[in-house]
C-alpha cells in the first residue's frame, strides 16, 4: 500500500522516464537478491514493454564492461542495491560515469554513495527491513517497478490490479502462513528445489537463495523442465521440490511435478488456481486465488519461499533475520580485496 501511495509522490521521476525514451534498451546491474530481483524486473518488462531489458551481476559488468554493454545494447543503466553500499554496484557505477549512459540508481538508503555516482537517484526508504535478508524490500521494490512498467506502457488496467494487492494479499496471509510454516518444520529435508520458467525462473533463484540464506539450508533453483535434464538424479523422500508455474509452462511443469511425487519427492506448488489433479500431485499446495494477470501476482508468488525459509531456518535453531556469516551488504576493501574488516551494516 505504502508502494502504491510513494510511487505516485514520485511523478518526477516518472516524467523522467518518459522523456527517457521507453524504447531504449535497459540494463539493470546488481547483486544477491538485488540481482535476482532485477532479473525478475527485466524478464516483466521485456515483456510488457516490448523492449530488451537484461539483467548482469554487478560483477559481470565489472570484469567484462564493453562485451556486457555491446551484447545488451544498454543505453541506460538500473543500479539495484538496497544499502546503496554494495562495492562491486558502485564500483559499477563509478565505471559507467565513463560511458555514455544514464544511470538510475536504486535504494533504500536516504543517502548512498550510489546516489553520488548515478545521474537519477530512486529512493524507496519504506522499503527497507531491519533483517539482513531481503525480504519486504525485494516485494516492495518490484511491485514499485511493476508499476513503473505498467505506468510507461500505460496500462491503466494494470495499474489498478495493482492497487488491488496488498488488501488481497494480507487476507491469503492470514490463510497461509501456517500451513507453509508446518511444512517446513514437519520433517527434515537434506535438499530443498526451486523451480520456475520464464520471469519465474528468477523467483526461484531469489527462493534458492532465500532458503540458504536463512536456515543455511543446500538449496538449487533451475528453469523448471530443466530439472530432468540432470538434477532429477536428487528427488528422494528427503527432497522438498517448489514448483512456481506460471501459465506459459503449467501444463508441463504440472506432468513433472507429478513424476517427482512418484519418485518420493515432496512437492510445494505455487499456482493461481487449484485443480484435483494439481492437489493430487503436491504435499502442499498454496493457491494464489487472484482475478489479477500473471505480472501482477510475481510478487505474492515468492512469499511462500520466504515463509519457508523461515521456518526451516527456525527449526533449525537458527535466527533466520542474522544468518551466519552474512553482513547486510558486501563491503569490500578497496586494497586487499576482501571483506572490509568491519562491513557495513
Ligand atoms: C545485496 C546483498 C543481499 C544479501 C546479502 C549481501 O545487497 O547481496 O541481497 O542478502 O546480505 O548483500 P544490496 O546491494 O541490495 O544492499
Amino acid at each position: 500500500m505504502e508502494t502504491a501511495r510513494k510511487f505516485e509522490q514520485n511523478s518526477e521521476l516518472l516524467r523522467g522516464m518518459h522523456s527517457s525514451s521507453q524504447n531504449r534498451p535497459w540494463l539493470f546491474v546488481a547483486c544477491g537478491s538485488s540481482y535476482y530481483l532485477s532479473q525478475t524486473i527485466a524478464a516483466q518488462w521485456t515483456k510488457l514493454l516490448q523492449v530488451a531489458c537484461t539483467a548482469v551481476p554487478a560483477s559481470e559488468l565489472l570484469f567484462a564492461p564493453h562485451e556486457v554493454i555491446r551484447r545488451t545494447g544498454a543505453q541506460q543503466v538500473a543500479l539495484l542495491s538496497r544499502s546503496g553500499k554494495t562495492t562491486e554496484v558502485l564500483r559499477a557505477a563509478q565505471l559507467l560515469k565513463t560511458e555514455a549512459v544514464r544511470t538510475l540508481g536504486v535504494t533504500c538508503n536516504e543517502s548512498s554513495v550510489l546516489e553520488e555516482l548515478c545521474t537519477h537517484t530512486l529512493k524507496l526508504p519504506w522499503a527497507d527491513e531491519k533483517s539482513m535478508v531481503m525480504t519486504r524490500s525485494f516485494t516492495s521494490i518490484l511491485l514499485f517497478f511493476e508499476r513503473l512498467g505498467a505506468k510507461l506502457a500505460g496500462d491503466a488496467e494494470l495499474v489498478s490490479a495493482l492497487d488491488a494487492l496488498p488488501e488481497k494479499t494480507a487476507t491469503w496471509l492470514a490463510a497461509n502462513a501456517d500451513k507453509i510454516r508446518a511444512l517446513g518444520t514437519k520433517r527434515r529435508f537434506a535438499d530443498f528445489v526451486f523451480l520456475g520458467q520464464g520471469a519465474h525462473y528468477w523467483l526461484a533463484q531469489e527462493a534458492a537463495l532465500k532458503m540458504t540464506e536463512m536456515s543455511s539450508s543446500y538449496a538449487q533453483a533451475y528453469h523448471t523442465l530443466e530439472f530432468r535434464h540432470g538434477p532429477k538424479a536428487i528427488a528422494s523422500d528427503e527432497t522438498l521440490i517448489t514448483f512456481f508455474l506460471s501459465e506459459a509452462a503449467a501444463d508441463e511443469e504440472i506432468l513433472l511435478a507429478r513424476e517427482l511425487r512418484k519418485l518420493g519427492a515432496a512437492t510445494l506448488v505455487v499456482a493461481n488456481r487449484a485443480t484435483p489433479e494439481l492437489r493430487r500431485n503436491s504435499e502442499l499446495l498454496i493457491e494464489l486465488g487472484l482475478n489479477e494477470p500473471e505480472y501482477a501476482r510475481m510478487a505474492m508468488t515468492v512469499i511462500p519461499a520466504q515463509l519457508l525459509g523461515l521456518a526451516v531456518g527456525l527449526s533449525k535453531g537458527l535466527n533466520p533475520d542474522k544468518p551466519r556469516n552474512l553482513t547486510r551488504a558486501v563491503v569490500l576493501d578497496s586494497k586487499k580485496g576482501g571483506p572490509a574488516k568491519r562491513r557495513g551494516a
